[in-house]
């Protein structure tokens, strides 16, 4: 009998506003349309006790946690997600996930005062990503996309920060993909998908990995 095939995890990141959500929904369509079966989630999941918590804090720039117990509180939603990735995981679905650990490390980080390989620490043991695409945009378009600047890190000199580290996470990770998001919806999504379908063929049985910083 062959083994199962396990679905793969495929992480989207990238600065605020570069589509990751819209790109994030319309994979899981055109990915359901191919009978490949997949299932969207998304960091944070602001519906867990953790994430009403993270909610608060991201929409009340008065919100006083500190700088350490908010990244925890990230990380620990994460965490709260595990079992659930990893069943359907083995269970042959494809999971596309708007945002994951790199969010929190890259936000955290760029704060003053925090030091990158103290905030890598709590994403260590968590599943391993297949593939992490990079949305990549320009700060003139991405101030011009709706939306822009309502909640806490909306700004642009945070936002340079946080696009300079991605920059340097993807350079150090094999698994990386950048992906300009620039273009039309439909532009952006036409070249995740054919990524995708390539690496949900090639995840096959292989073990998923685990998050080793
Ligand atoms: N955060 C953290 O600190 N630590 C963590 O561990 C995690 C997150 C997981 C909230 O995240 C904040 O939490 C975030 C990081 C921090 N702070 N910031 N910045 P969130 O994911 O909930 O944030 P959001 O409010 O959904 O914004 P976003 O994710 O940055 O936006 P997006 O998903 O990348 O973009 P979008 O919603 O798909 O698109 C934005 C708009 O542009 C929308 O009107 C689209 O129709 C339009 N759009 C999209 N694509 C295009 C193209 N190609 N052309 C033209 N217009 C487009
Ligand atoms: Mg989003």
């Amino acid at each position: 009998m062959s083994p199962i095939k396990r679905g793969a995890l495929i992480v989207i990141e990238g600065v605020d506003r570069s589509g990751k959500s819209t790109q994030c929904k319309k994979l899981v369509q055109s990915l359901e349309n191919r009978k490949i079966q997949s299932k969207l989630l998304n960091f944070p999941d602001r519906m867990t006790s953790t994430g009403k918590l993270i909610n608060e804090y991201l929409k009340n720039e008065e919100c006083t946690l500190n700088d350490r117990a908010i990244h925890l509180l990230f990380s620990a939603n994460r965490w709260e997600n595990l079992e659930k990735m990893k069943t359907l995981l083995y269970d042959g679905v494809t999971l596309v996930v708007d945002r994951y650990s790199y969010s929190g490390i890259v936000f955290s980080a760029v704060k003053k005062n925090m030091n990158l390989e103290w905030c890598k620490q709590p994403e260590n043991g968590l599943p391993k990503p297949d593939l992490v695409f990079l949305l990549t945009l320009s700060q003139e378009e991405m101030q011009c996309r709706p939306g822009f600047g309502s909640e806490r890190y909306e700004n642009v000199v945070f936002q340079r920060e946080v696009a300079n580290m991605y920059d340097q996470l993807c350079d150090e990770h094999d698994n990386w993909e950048r992906v300009d998001a620039a273009g039309s919806i439909d532009d952006v999504h036409d070249k995740l998908l054919d990524k995708c379908v390539s690496k949900i063929e090639e995840v096959g049985d292989t073990p998923l990995g685990i998050l080793n910083f």
